[in-house]
């Protein structure tokens, strides 16, 4: 990457997206949000990123938010957006002004294929979040629970990565660096797989799967049948994926007030992740000739509940 100041666009601005920008344009970076709809740049424009602390407090960072993506020029593009849309920004991406550093910051499995159809190998990096943030309307968010990034090289690219670490770490983020982003990315999804399709079925923030009995059985069996397909592709080691269920259930209590993103998206009449999650673990299942019916049962609800038929 070119010498400071970096020029870096967050590319979505749900949750993560706006949590990312506030907190990289308050350490002094040079930070343009994208999104989609050109309400939301207005919005963002006028009012800025209100981030609301768990104490109540609110800060207001000033942001410059627009819809139209080809006049950027990025060292760095942070993606935040849905699984479901990672090609069509890959795309756009790749008709930016030079090719930037990609960050993808997104949940679910297959992100890193999607990006590497459309960009270079040498200038993915990959990563991922376990920070709560609720989305409260187009320009405030709420933190909801400290956790921690963990990012990397997808082709190796180490040198950038660790220059993008002491750009989040200089935003007072907890990050760190790993050379097993794919191991990492399943981890990330099992937890998802467990928190996220219950908190929305059942209407409840993280920290209730932790602490209903019933819940917490529901979602450690879908992590435990997820984790056994990572098993069987040779991509999580069996104490790995054991280890899973304790790392969701941990998560729901460091992110104990937060609205999973995928109830997030229910309350809001959205499509959710569930293909990238759940829904994933059914079709590599199908490939390995295995059956997983906790988690093709998830995905049939929360598909039911997307419908709009429950
Ligand atoms: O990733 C998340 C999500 O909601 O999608 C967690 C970490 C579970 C926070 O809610």
């Amino acid at each position: 990457m070119t010498s400071h100041p970096y020029r870096i666009t967050v590319m979505g601005a749900g949750a993560i997206g706006k949590l990312v920008a506030a907190g990289l344009a308050q350490s002094g970076q040079a930070v343009s949000l994208l999104v989609r709809r050109e309400q939301q740049a207005a919005a963002l424009q006028e009012n800025g990123i209100h981030v609301m602390a768990a104490n109540g407090s609110r800060t207001v960072v000033p942001i410059l938010a627009t819809a139209e993506g080809s006049q950027l020029t990025s060292d760095l593009v942070i993606l935040t957006v849905k699984s479901f849309d990672t090609l069509t920004s890959a795309k756009q991406i790749a008709e930016m002004n030079g090719v930037p550093f990609v960050l993808s910051l997104q949940n679910g499995l297959g992100n890193d294929e999607q990006l590497t159809a459309v960009l270079p190998n040498e200038r993915i990096l990959l990563g991922i979040g376990t920070y709560g943030a609720t989305s409260l309307s187009d320009y405030e968010v709420a933190m909801r629970g400290q956790g921690e990034w963990i990012i990397g090289g997808r082709g190796g690219n180490r040198r950038v990565a660790e220059q993008v670490r002491a750009i989040f770490a200089n935003a007072r983020w907890k990050i760190r660096l790993s050379a097993a982003m794919q191991q990492e990315i399943w981890k990330k999804a099992l937890i998802n797989i467990g928190i996220n399709p219950l908190t929305a079925i059942h209407r409840v923030v993280n920290g209730e799967i932790a602490r209903r009995q019933e819940l917490r059985e529901q979602a450690g069996a879908a992590v435990d049948e997820a984790g056994q397909i990572a098993v069987r592709m040779g991509i999580l080691s069996p104490l790995e994926a054991a280890q899973s269920i304790d790392r969701m259930l941990e998560i729901c209590r460091l992110t104990a007030g937060n609205r999973s993103s995928m109830l997030q998206d229910i309350e809001r009449g959205r499509r959710t992740e569930i293909d990238s999650l759940n829904g994933a673990i059914v079709r590599f299942g199908e490939s390995l000739g295995a059956d997983t019916p906790i988690n093709r049962q998830l995905t049939w609800q929360i598909k039911q509940l997307e419908a709009g038929r429950v």
